[in-house]
């Protein structure tokens, strides 16, 4: 039923490999950008030599810097990577135009229509991976299958300069004795709920009882056993198409507390405006999904006068939209907020601080530059970090 031809493209330790490439003295050596090892910070990346020390992304760089004191530490140059990024999507786009950028070193691309065109799709595969060395100096993973979590579990799977195939036969050998941490989506805290389950492998998952999946990780848990029986039929969305940005948590327990859900919304909000500012897009209508203990599902959406893509904003109308569906009688099981309608971001907009709203977007780029730089973990506003106990860390990945 699924013909696709989808291929992943992940670049090998991106940001070292940059700084290899444009200083040869380094080539060979353990590196490792992000923060200054003298200061607080994190690891953003470590090439391979460094990974040998144990070295790896989002770590302090503290104890980046005692498990390797002789590395070659350097700072983000974050306008220097998004310029390599764009040279890796030029390649890409040679194939077809249905790319789904996923981060600055990662895309899928859907080449359904034209691999006959190029002689198949492992042949645009090796392609890809040729061109971004001999052009650009640098070296990618690619993972080609019929689906987009296969493609990138493929991808991952030799790294680095890895290609791999997995075609449907593939998912038992190559697939299902993998760990669960591989299935996409599964963080620590979905990756011990297995644990704690006896799930231990893919396959293990693939061969579990879907509703009791679902009765302990709630919707995620068919998602994972779809996963895991190599079922995905979530399309290749190239950017051009983006219809709407939206996050959803469902909590691992239903919540009562009305502080805790406005803090999460307050999170779901700052993902979606991050999302929005990355691509420079703006939406005018924000929606709000709410699931509570009963399975019932509520949304409720506002449309703006004015497209936003501040978190601050979507946050009040999502707040204000909670408000009006929710009462406080039952406890919610599931939180969500899209922004739809959207609109693309002039580039002369972005820079216009000229409107009341000037503080809050010189605050919002200042803190996507820092997620950008250290990751999303890094920095949160107030009202997600002010809250007592598990606040909304209490979600699943
Ligand atoms: P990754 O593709 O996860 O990592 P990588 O390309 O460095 O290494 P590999 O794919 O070979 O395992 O992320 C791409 C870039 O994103 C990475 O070079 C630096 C940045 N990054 C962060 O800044 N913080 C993070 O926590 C992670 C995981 C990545
Ligand atoms: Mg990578």
């Amino acid at each position: 039923m699924d013909e696709r031809l989808v291929i992943h493209v992940d670049m090998d330790a991106f940001y070292a490999a940059v700084e290899q490439r444009d200083n040869p003295q380094y080539r060979g050596k353990p590196v490792i950008v992000g923060a200054d090892p003298k200061k607080r910070g994190v690891v953003s990346t470590a090439s391979y030599e460094a990974r040998r020390y144990g070295v790896h992304s989002a770590m302090p760089i503290a104890e980046a810097f005692r498990l390797c004191p002789h590395g070659i530490y350097l700072r983000c140059d974050m306008a220097k990577y998004r310029r390599v990024s764009r040279q890796i999507h030029q390649v890409f786009a040679r194939y077809t135009p249905e790319i789904e950028p996923i981060s600055l070193d990662e895309a899928f691309l859907d080449v359904t229509k034209s691999a006959r065109l190029f002689g198949g799709v492992q042949q645009i595969g090796r392609e890809i991976q040729q061109a971004i060395q001999q052009e650009l100096g640098l070296t990618a993973s690619v993972g080609i299958s019929y689906n987009k979590f296969l493609a990138k579990l493929a991808s991952d799977l030799e790294k680095p300069k890895g290609f791999v195939v997995i075609e449907k036969e593939d998912i038992q050998k190559k697939v299902w004795p993998l760990p669960v941490r591989k299935l996409w989506g599964v963080g620590p805290k979905v990756e011990q709920t297995l644990l704690r389950i006896g799930l231990d492998t893919i396959g293990k998952v693939a061969a579990a009882n879907c509703t009791t999946l679902e009765k302990t990780l709630g919707s995620m848990g068919p998602h994972l056993h779809r996963l895991a029986n190599g079922i995905d039929n979530r399309p290749v969305e190239p950017y051009r198409d983006a219809k709407s940005a939206g996050k959803e948590v469902t909590f691992e327990t239903d919540v009562a507390d009305r502080e805790r859900l406005l803090a999460t919304l307050a999170r779901l909000a700052e993902s979606v405006g991050y999302r929005l500012r990355r691509e420079r897009l703006k939406g005018y209508t924000v929606t709000l999904k709410l699931r509570d203990e009963d399975f019932k599902t509520f949304t409720r959406n506002s449309t703006l006068d004015n497209a936003t893509n501040l978190d601050s904003i979507i946050y009040r109308e999502a707040a204000q939209l909670l408000d009006k569906v929710y009462d406080g009688t039952k406890k919610v099981r599931l939180l969500g907020v899209t922004v739809s309608n959207l609109t693309r971001v002039q580039e002369e907009q972005m820079q216009i601080f000229m409107d009341h709203q000037e503080k809050e977007i010189r605050l919002t780029t200042a803190v996507d530059e820092i997620k950008s730089k250290f990751g999303h973990g890094s920095i949160t506003r107030a009202r997600v970090v002010s809250l007592p106990g598990k606040g909304p860390g209490g979600q699943q990945d």
